[in-house]
């Protein structure tokens, strides 16, 4: 069993069912990664009881009326979400936050879980989006960004692509512009130059990581508590957990963000010899998941054996249920999804083992082939010394 999927708020699909007939519809108006304000408009039957439900004005803002502003914060649980200023004028209502795209999904995501229907944005202008940044004449990436932002599904993956466009990428291309414009490409200051340019193109496969979370298999024998590590993870429980052997038979597969990175966590049926009938193509499945995967998390809990052997990418080995199984044999690490222990460490061991440790948004990255290509070329030619030549390239990265 898995809990419903979480709603979809670009197409509003999987919301949750209300069993009302006429839900107010929620509108996300600016498009992501426009900087830290967004809109959303909130409308139709009910909509004041559900703003009532998320939207909790400051002492001296309590009073609604018409168009009147009022200042708060969007709340669930007791926990503050963000700071709000919410206009109303009849039931549609005008909800504006402060957070990042981030947070508009998640404000998003509230109302969904409120029983609004989540309608897909308008289409976005182009012309309305200023896709160059004002210190960088650079709408090449801007555009660039724009594309690659429906991809990000973690946090950190939107920081990073739109620092890239605010600062890191654009920023270390036009300060080798700028160098070059002021003749002071001395050959210590050129390979110095290529040197930061060649880094953020090799930054490249990093950010195809953030952007396409890679898959993670958890295998091994059944009852070794791939399920509850899979839980663990990802954070809420979404594969049943069973002291039966065999009770995961196919794979459930669910993001987990780790330490800020998105990941694909599949849990398998145990990976086990001489099944039978169905528990057979469970198994082949299984193998088959866990050879297609980039990291394969192999879980042994005492002495148990881990199972039937099969080529993986990268394979950390886990002795599982460390708190009651004394780890033995050859394993990685040790870990205890009931305790905790040995946790923190796998979750940095994953990112590490998939190239995503350490992550600094803010550095220069590049985050397209094409932006990739024209660094590695101006590289090449500022340690030729051929800076003209560099400059055009350099130019045609941002506009
Ligand atoms: N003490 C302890 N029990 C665990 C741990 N992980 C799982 N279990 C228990 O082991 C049993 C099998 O776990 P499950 O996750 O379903 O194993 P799977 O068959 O590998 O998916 C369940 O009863 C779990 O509660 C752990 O870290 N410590
Ligand atoms: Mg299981």
């Amino acid at each position: 069993m898995t809990v419903p999927a979480a709603p979809d708020i670009t197409t509003g699909q999987g919301r949750f069912a209300t069993g009302e007939s006429a839900a107010p519809t929620a509108v996300l108006q600016t498009p992501p990664g426009r900087g830290g304000i967004a809109v959303i408009a909130l409308s139709g039957p009910g909509a004041m009881e559900i703003l009532g439900t998320i939207f909790r004005p400051m002492k001296s803002h309590s009073a609604s009326g018409e168009g009147v502003l009022r200042l708060g914060h969007v709340v669930t649980d007791g926990l503050v979400i963000d700071e709000a200023v919410v206009a109303s004028h009849g039931q549609a209502i005008e909800i504006n936050i402060h957070g990042g795209p981030a947070v508009a999904m998640a404000v998003m995501e509230l109302l969904a879980g409120q029983g609004a229907t989540v309608a897909p944005a308008p289409p976005a202008a182009p012309e309305s989006f200023p896709s160059a940044h004002p210190s960088w004449d650079n709408p090449a990436i801007g555009w660039e960004m724009l594309q690659a932002i429906p991809l990000a599904r973690s946090s950190l993956a939107l920081e990073a692509l739109s620092r890239q466009w605010s600062g890191g990428l654009s920023a270390v291309v036009a300060e080798t512009i700028r160098r070059i414009d002021t003749g002071g490409i001395e050959p210590k200051v050129a390979a110095d130059s290529a040197a930061r340019l060649r880094q953020a193109s090799a930054a490249l496969p990093r950010m195809n990581c953030l952007l396409n979370p890679p898959e993670v298999v958890l295998a091994g024998p059944p009852n070794a508590g791939k399920s509850t590590l899979a839980n663990k993870l990802v954070g809420r429980s979404v594969s049943i957990v069973h002291h039966t052997p065999g009770t995961t038979r196919d794979w459930v597969r669910e993001l987990a963000i780790l330490d800020g990175a998105a990941v694909w966590i599949s849990d398998t049926a145990g990976l086990w010899e001489n099944a039978q009938g169905i528990d057979a193509q469970a198994v082949t499945r299984a193998r088959q998941r866990a050879e297609a995967a980039d990291l394969v998390l192999i879980l042994g809990a005492g002495d148990e054996r881990t199972g039937t052997v099969f080529h993986a990418k990268k394979l950390l080995r886990l002795a599982a249920k460390a708190d009651i199984c004394p780890p033995v044999g050859e394993y990685d690490l040790a870990v205890s999804s009931v305790s905790g222990r040995g946790i923190g460490r796998l979750r940095r061991a994953v990112l590490k083992a998939l190239n995503l440790a350490d992550i600094d948004p803010a550095a220069p990255m590049a985050f397209t082939p094409r932006q990739a290509s024209a660094l590695e070329s101006a590289a090449g030619l500022i340690e030729r010394h051929r800076f003209e030549p560099a400059r055009e390239i350099l130019i045609g990265i941002l506009r």
